[in-house]
């Protein structure tokens, strides 16, 4: 079912410091910025390899205010790791699949995800205490804006 760890998603509070500090001690370079109004933060990917049916990524996330998931995040528990995502081939089959077998879903469908893919979050309470997210990488050669 999981192709890969496409990437881990790490909260703070202070993007443009945090992608300083993963450049600079890690080597890792940005290949995409985005704000993501329904997921409620600004993040960027900091790739880095390829693996089966797309990349794997650090990705970091900071939060659009208060109210939102990374937000209460912060608040709670402060910086770290906030969830890991796994590569899969159809995320829509993937969250039927998973929650037939009695994983309380986030998303009952796939939403927008960063780079042009198709995410959907399962419960942390469910899944021994991580927030995981299901990736599907976009078509080859789709519009990914
Ligand atoms: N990892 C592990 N556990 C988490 C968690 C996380 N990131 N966020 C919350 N929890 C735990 C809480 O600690 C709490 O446990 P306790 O009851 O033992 O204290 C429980 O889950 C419920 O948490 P809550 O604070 O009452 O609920 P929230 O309103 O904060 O909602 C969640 C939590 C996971 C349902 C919500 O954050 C969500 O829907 N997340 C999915 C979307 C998302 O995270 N988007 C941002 C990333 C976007 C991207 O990757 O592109
Ligand atoms: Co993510």
């Amino acid at each position: 079912m999981f192709m890969r760890i496409d990437h881990v998603g790490i909260a703070c509070h202070d993007l443009e410091e945090k992608i300083a500090f993963f450049e600079r001690t890690f080597e890792l370079t940005v290949v995409a910025r985005e704000v993501n109004e329904e997921q409620g933060v600004k993040e960027a990917m900091l790739h880095i390899a390829d693996g089966q049916g797309g990349g794997s990524y650090i990705q970091l996330l900071e939060p659009l205010g208060p109210d939102t998931p990374v937000g209460k995040f912060l608040a709670k528990r402060g910086e770290g790791v906030h969830h890991v995502a796994f590569g899969v081939p159809d995320v829509a089959q993937a969250l039927e699949t998973i929650g037939g077998r009695g994983v309380r879903l986030l998303d009952e469908k796939p939403r927008h995800g960063s780079m042009g893919s198709s995410i959907a979050f399962l419960h942390p309470k469910d899944v021994g205490g991580m927030l995981t997210e299901l990736v599907q990488a976009p078509e080859r050669g789709a519009d990914t804006t």
